[in-house]
């Protein structure tokens, strides 16, 4: 029987998982959460993969076509082991999300130290070179995605502080990328959905011509553990703080083997996506923070899904 499941709003790419710890050219423990960049022909992904020893850092990986990707044989980023980065990156790097701005690349990652989590900036040409440019947030706040253009002649990210125990999503202002205010929230976890406990940024702010198009990830805690999925929300080209629409369902929820079973199951986590010139969108993921994947979807039915009415 041929079996036809629609029900999420993205496509899983046949060949998924696309990279996974065979594929990978050293001995690591797990590689996911994976953020691409499309530069000529060419897809550059950049990888978080955890080591042996417990910690992560990024690697490179290049495509062709966005799905067959070849891992470059070292490692780009390690976390800083002297000097002053030291002791903030001390326990990993993780969750890398590429920004281009006026043609230069911007990395906003999570820093992992002895004082907790916080969101870090780095820029490269290459994506083999780092310049870490600063420390960019204050404790206990992740999942930082930079806006592509300045609002109102600042530029602008999308955060998750952890305030009273609440993941929510927040947006702040900048005329530097370094010095950050003007805080507001956007997005809260919703009371009876999909994404009830924690949300966070996955995805930059994608433009279209009805708003911001956030992809983000929403989280339901269960009995046995939470449950990861992705979302979507419309936000106001102006002001960002206010929502046009949020998606009801999510896009993408796990349900494979390779979503459900790994060191984190039930976890399907973006933090890129590639936008093609037709509409159509590539959407990478770790899949149970040990396999990277791609779905496949169009820009115009995430759209759609935003703007849905709750009947
Ligand atoms: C989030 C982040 C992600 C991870 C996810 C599921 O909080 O730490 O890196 O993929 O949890 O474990």
């Amino acid at each position: 029987m041929v079996k036809k499941n629609k029900t999420d709003l993205l496509d899983r790419y046949k060949g998924n998982p696309i990279i996974e710890l065979e594929d990978m050219p050293f001995r690591c423990n797990t590689v996911f959460n994976g953020s691409p960049v499309k530069r000529g022909d060419e897809y550059l992904l950049l990888l978080r993969v955890e080591g042996l020893q417990g910690y992560s850092f990024f690697a490179l990986a290049r495509s062709p076509d966005g799905f067959n990707f070849e891992v470059e044989p070292e490692p780009v980023m390690l976390p800083a082991k002297e000097g002053q980065w030291a002791r903030w990156e001390s326990h990993g790097i993780e969750d890398p999300r590429i920004t281009e701005i006026e043609g230069k690349y911007y990395v906003l990652y999570t820093i992992v130290g002895d004082y907790g989590h916080f969101i870090a900036l780095a820029e490269t040409d290459d994506m083999r070179e780092f310049r870490r440019l600063g420390i960019i947030s204050g404790p206990g706040n992740k999942d930082g995605v930079l806006f592509p253009n300045k609002i109102n002649g600042l530029y602008a990210r999308l955060d998750r502080p952890i305030g009273n125990d609440v993941g929510s999503i927040w947006v702040s202002y900048s005329p530097d990328l370094i010095n950050w205010g003007l805080s507001e929230v956007v997005l809260e976890p919703r009371p009876r959905y999909w994404d009830s406990f924690r949300i966070g940024a996955s995805v930059p702010p994608l433009s279209t011509k009805f708003g911001w198009l956030e992809i983000y990830h929403g989280v339901k805690m269960t009995s046995s553990g939470p449950i990861y999925k992705t979302g979507a929300v419309l936000l106001d080209r102006e002001d960002p703080a206010i929502v046009i629409g949020r998606s009801l369902i999510p896009l993408l929820s796990p349900r494979k083997d390779y979503e459900r079973i790994g060191d984190v199951g039930n976890v399907v986590f973006a933090c890129g996506a590639v936008v093609e010139e037709n509409g159509d969108i590539k959407m990478y993921y770790g899949a149970a923070d040990t396999a990277i994947c791609v779905s496949t979807g169009k820009i115009n039915d995430i759209l759609s899904a935003c703007l849905e009415e709750d009947k």
